[in-house]
């Protein structure tokens, strides 16, 4: 009979072959799904006290690929441990990679070291806490460009694509899985102007066509629905600014300093298919007196278009009036439906 001893042996021993003995990083695209032993170049493993890393069945079966999946754990009862998994990335240049996985918890308490960990080599970030995973699996996509641009750390070269877990019983008591492991390169931008400092639109929490939110500097347009519009301004503080709704045209005219104009079927010089919303430089409605941003430089307007036909309303696009040169900058567009 196999002793609970010799199973752990055994389990450290086909651990440590499965991994190659250098990491070489693997490049893009990548995929795993840990069915196919060993798992190649690019992996590596770190484990404290009785912590434990092996390719194994997990407790339930990931939705996409099952059978076997990343296995964080430990070994005793009641001693803590840390374990981490590392996948090499080559950038070749690229300014990030989209990373999406499967990961599932047992029972695992929540620990500074349980998470999705990015370093460039100089400087490591958490990208990702698992601090909020239960026992069922869930798909975690990050958009790793982004991790690497907000944190100041170089992109373009070898990167460390980090899972991470802290605890102190094995599974199912502790634990962390992992499977399907995908590593696409960077998303494609699109054309239309992305948000600005001092020039954010957000409406609805929309979407662009990567499935990103309209942060700054990620380009537009972005798709968003609803029954009651939301629409939330960034600018400077108590400044006024001028809403507008027309059909998408990414790129209709190109102002340098002040952005993109992403509606408008007319061509440059010809805005008559844009509605000037409201405007709060030149009031001359009712609506005018709230185009301000307030101390906070924000403005949240809320309308509610229950009843109108669904479909495409029109998009959105805010021009943001600027204390000083260039006195306008052009937010995101956003196109809005209708359910
Ligand atoms: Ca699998
Ligand atoms: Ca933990
Ligand atoms: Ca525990």
């Amino acid at each position: 009979m196999k002793t609970r001893f010799g199973t752990i042996i055994a389990l450290l021993v086909a651990a440590t072959l499965q991994v190659a003995a250098t990491a070489q990083s693997v490049s893009l695209p990548y995929s795993q799904n840990f069915d196919n032993l060993p798992v190649g170049n690019g992996w590596s493993m770190t484990t404290t006290g009785p912590g434990r890393v092996v390719f194994g069945t997990p407790p339930s079966a990931s939705p996409i690929s099952g059978n076997n999946a990343i296995l964080m754990d430990g070994t005793m009862n009641g001693v803590a441990y840390t374990n981490t998994v590392t996948l090499k990335v080559d950038l070749a240049g690229a300014s990030g990679c989209r990373l999406s996985y499967w990961a599932r918890e047992a029972s695992d308490e929540p620990d500074a070291a349980d998470g999705l960990f990015i370093s460039d080599g100089n400087q490591t970030v958490l990208a990702y806490s698992h601090t909020s995973l239960t026992s069922t699996w869930i798909q975690i996509q990050i958009d790793v460009g982004q991790v690497l641009a907000t944190n100041g750390m170089t992109t373009g070269g070898v990167i460390d694509i980090i899972w991470s877990q802290a605890d102190n019983y094995p599974i199912p008591t502790d634990g962390l899985c992992v499977d399907d492991v995908v590593v696409l390169p960077p998303p494609v931008p699109d054309s239309g102007q992305a948000n600005q400092v001092d020039a954010a639109l957000d409406v609805n929490g929309g979407l662009n066509l990567n499935l990103q939110p309209a942060s700054i500097g990620i380009n537009g347009p972005f798709f968003a629905s609803g029954n009651v519009v939301q629409i939330a301004i960034d600018g400077p503080t108590s400044w006024p600014f001028a809403l507008l709704l027309g059909p998408l045209n990414r790129n209709n005219a190109v102002f340098p300093g002040i952005g993109s104009l992403d509606i408008g079927m007319l061509g440059a010089g010809n805005y008559a298919d844009i509605l000037l919303i409201m405007d709060g430089a030149n009031p001359v409605g009712f609506f005018d007196y709230f185009a301000y941003t307030d101390a906070t430089g924000q403005a949240n307007l809320s309308f509610d278009l229950t009843g109108l036909p669904s479909g495409v309303l029109g998009t959105f696009q805010a021009l943001v009036y600027q204390p000083a040169s260039p006195f306008f900058k052009l937010t995101a567009a956003f196109e809005y439906s209708l359910p």
